[in-house]
């Protein structure tokens, strides 16, 4: 069994055919959905991009893997706890031939793999700096397109007597949402629908109306030279919003391509019959939703990750809606793969789910907690507490945890103790807060009770 691990950056559901965009073709992602599942109840555990890839290669929530956010804790850099393993670690200890190549983001050097190449940080689109194995080098040309290079040179010269895992991972679509030459001025003639919630009064969400640095055009203007002058407020938003999700479109389209590459090569090779494919974003993105661009928040815009997963002989063309959570892939892994899943594993493996024989017991609610800059995990104490929201930076996002359902979400800003209740049947956008309607005590004081077991359940009491 050979593992093909594919994930891109801030990707959302919606940006792909197979899910319905009648815009952006992306025959790639549409292949593996075709031939295999598609989840559309997938979920991150807390939306920031070292955080997910770390729950990702460990199958952990943050609180146990060691990396709660992109930022240093107390003048630290946060790193994975060495005492939790990661899935290709597993793979490597019995015998797998490990690559990871593309973007990785967690701050140290990537452990588990015969061979790496990533770029430093978020890296670049253009000409990029990779470190190879711990040097630093540089590649001319585009980086989705490198990255599917170095996919298939890795193929080329593994051995292929044994297994291999390979982490195929891009820095697209990450802003500045950057295409490739020849995908720069498509869609030219286009325009594109605006989403529902493209303006949003936050009219029942307290947190959500304090975050300013989310707010779309007035954090992506800066990064446009271009903008014609003498255009109102609201055209200009307009202006930065065709820009912005044709330029995710153009840049998606690069990811799509060199997804194929690697796909067509499996073919040649007479891999594709022994391999698990699994394809997912390390988060959503709110592209224009609630007026805000970036992540963090767990409305559904961010916390929701497309997941597309071929199995070896594959499935005709299903669609799953089990609510699943990045932490699920490193127990699929190994399941597909016949290792033990170690005690660390908090994610449960889909292999059923793939073999269209959905557990009864399978989970109802995801969990979800997010941390960056709370003082708490700073290490401050109540006297910077004392300042009502002057933790929420960047982007002024408060920490929170909670829970979401089929039908409900609830979450808790806990450092300020302001709770958000939704009714997800009714109120898909998450725009109407019920948690201080009188008619939804009961539904709150239930949800809570839940929400206290789900953290029991993962340990995260503290
Ligand atoms: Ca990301």
């Amino acid at each position: 069994m050979n593992i093909l691990f594919i994930m891109t950056d801030d990707h959302t559901v919606a940006e792909m055919s197979c899910a319905g965009n009648a815009i952006l073709q992306t025959p790639s992602f549409d292949r593996l959905a075709r031939e295999g599942v598609r989840f559309t109840n997938a979920f991150c555990t807390n939306a920031l991009c070292a955080p997910s890839r770390a729950a990702v290669l460990t199958g952990a929530f943050s609180h146990v893997n060691g990396i709660r956010g992109n930022s240093e804790v107390a003048g630290q850099v946060e790193s994975l706890d060495p005492s939790v393993a990661t899935f290709p670690q597993l793979l490597q200890f019995a015998g797998y031939q490990t690559a990871l190549v593309g973007k990785y983001h967690i701050r140290q050097d990537p452990k588990g793999f015969d061979t790496w190449t990533i770029h430093p940080g978020q890296g670049e689109y253009f000409d990029p700096e990779f470190i190879h194995n711990g040097e630093t080098i540089r590649k001319e040309g585009y980086a989705t397109d490198i990255t599917g290079d170095l996919a298939l040179e890795f193929l080329e010269g593994r051995d292929s007597d044994r297994p291999f895992c390979l982490v195929y991972q891009f820095k697209a679509p990450h802003r500045p949402f950057t295409p490739a030459p020849r995908h720069a001025n498509l869609f030219k003639d286009v325009t594109i629908p605006v989403p529902a919630t493209y303006e949003d009064d936050y009219a029942t969400r307290k947190i959500a109306g304090l975050a300013e640095d989310m707010k779309f055009h007035v954090s992506l203007e800066r990064d446009y030279d271009d903008i014609p002058d003498g255009i109102s407020e609201s055209e200009k938003k307009d202006w930065i919003y065709q820009r912005f999700i044709k330029d995710r479109y153009r840049t998606l389209l690069g990811v799509d391509e060199n997804i194929g590459r690697v796909l067509d090569y499996l073919d040649a090779n007479d891999l594709t019959n022994d391999t698990l494919v699994i394809y997912t974003s390390d988060h959503g993105y709110f592209c224009g939703e609630h007026d805000w661009y970036d992540k963090r928040f767990m409305y559904d815009p961010a916390m929701r990750i497309p997941l597309l997963i071929r199995p070896p002989r594959g499935v005709a063309d299903h669609v799953a809606d089990e609510i699943v959570m990045n932490v699920d892939y490193a127990a699929t892994i190994l399941d597909y793969c016949d290792l033990e899943t170690p005690d660390t594993v908090q994610g449960r493996s889909l292999k059923p789910i793939l073999d269209g024989a959905p557990p009864a017991n399978w989970r109802d609610t995801a969990y979800y907690h997010y941390y960056e800059n709370s003082w708490e995990l700073h290490g401050k104490g109540d006297e910077a507490m004392a300042e009502p929201y002057s933790y929420f930076t960047p982007h002024r996002v408060g920490p929170h945890r909670g829970i979401r359902t089929n039908h409900h979400k609830l979450i808790h800003y806990y450092s300020e103790d302001y709770w958000e209740l939704f009714d997800l049947v009714d109120d898909p956008d998450e725009l109407r807060n019920r948690f201080s309607d009188p008619a939804t005590q009961p539904l709150v004081t239930d949800l809570q009770a839940r929400l206290q077991e789900e953290r029991e359940r993962y340990g995260d009491v503290n």
